[in-house]
């Protein structure tokens, strides 16, 4: 594309023009796609991310629970203060990209999003290939402000977009013998460039129970902040799996796999004592190496910021706490 500059009138191409005018193009088309839902209008209200890293304080609007969950999902809806975009896209865990905090978003640029599939596959009576847009359109997008709680003792809160897991799982029919779900990411050398370092055994896979990826609190997610997701934060889809620690949230996802047998999952293979199956968020069951029973709130780490009490799964008892009834949680970590 040739830039036409006024001082001159000469015509130069500019590199970096180029690529963010592309760039601004897919995430216009993602964005329309999204709109595409009966949430359409919501959406297409919303400001702009550069505008929310300026102004990031949480707009009274925001904090209405969206209809239909109000009941339902009393207190899915948090009125706590928002992390700051600048924050919750910049302070990340994806460790295909590098384990320093910073280094997603510095290095998730090469992610190739487009085009985009998501393979649905295992015991079901439907399986098949979702296109990225498919997606989007199978369900209607709703805004779900959740708290989301790492396993290193930080917390966000952030508004995230997307539809209940359970309106895709309901479409490709589960057979009786479906228990698990086991939710496959992205692992390409070429464009991640920790992916073939040792940390992990890649691809970074995680795994719920049936009934946990059936419940309504558990998002699938394509956007936040009304945008779509940056790529450090899992763009195109991933997980929102509020109540457990942030590692069950997978990001960047290829593949779907409904199995008999509780599937292996990556921080698991890596270091079994410390992250089991469930990592439900549990302030009474400390990691072998540290407590769990505060937190630090991304955004108030100031010198004097108090550090919060980490609530039983991470807030959400109401909602998700009959799916443990009888579980001893100290075992079932
Ligand atoms: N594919 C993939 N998904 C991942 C991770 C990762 O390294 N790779 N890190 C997890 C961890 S440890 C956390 S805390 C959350 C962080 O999500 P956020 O960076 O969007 O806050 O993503 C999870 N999902
Ligand atoms: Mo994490």
């Amino acid at each position: 594309m040739l830039i036409k500059t006024s001082q001159d009138g000469f015509s130069h191409p500019f590199a970096s023009e180029i690529t963010s005018q592309r760039v601004y193009q897919e995430r216009r088309n993602l964005i329309k796609l999204m709109a595409g839902g009966v949430a359409g209008a919501a959406i297409a209200s919303w400001s702009s991310h550069s505008a929310l890293a300026q102004n990031a304080t949480p707009r009274p609007g925001r904090l209405t629970p969206l209809p239909g969950l109000k009941s339902k999902l009393a207190g899915a809806i948090t009125m706590e203060k928002l992390t700051d975009y600048k924050d919750a896209s910049s302070y990340n865990n994806f460790y295909e990209f590098g384990t320093d905090k910073s280094d997603p978003a510095q290095n998730a640029h090469s992610l190739q999003t487009i085009p985009w599939t998501v393979e649905i596959e295992g015991l079901i009576k439907k399986p098949a290939r979702y296109s990225l847009e498919d997606l989007l359109k199978l369900s209607v997008q709703e805004e779900r402000i959740y708290r989301l709680r790492c396993v290193e003792g930080w917390s966000m809160v952030i508004p995230w977009i997307g539809y209940s897991l359970s309106e895709l799982i309901r479409k490709v029919e589960p057979l009786g013998s479906a228990k698990y779900l086991e939710f496959v990411t992205l692992a390409d050398p070429k464009t991640m460039p920790f992916v073939g370092s040792r940390v992990l055994d890649w691809p970074y896979v995680e795994g719920l129970r049936m009934d946990e990826a059936m419940h309504p609190l558990t998002l699938l997610g394509f956007g936040m902040y009304g945008e779509v997701l940056p790529k450090q934060s899992g763009a195109p889809v991933r997980l929102v799996v509020p109540w457990k620690y942030g590692f069950k949230s997978s990001k960047s996802i290829v593949k779907i796999r409904f199995t008999e047998k509780q599937p292996g999952t990556a921080w698991n293979k890596a270091a079994a004592n410390e992250y089991g199956f469930f990592s439900n968020v549990n302030p009474d069951v400390d990691h072998p190496r540290w407590s769990q029973a505060t937190e630090r709130r991304i955004g108030e780490d100031g010198l004097f910021a108090k550090k919060r009490k980490t609530l039983m799964f991470n807030g959400y008892e109401a909602q998700v706490g009959q799916l443990y009834a009888g579980m001893d949680l100290k075992k079932n970590f």
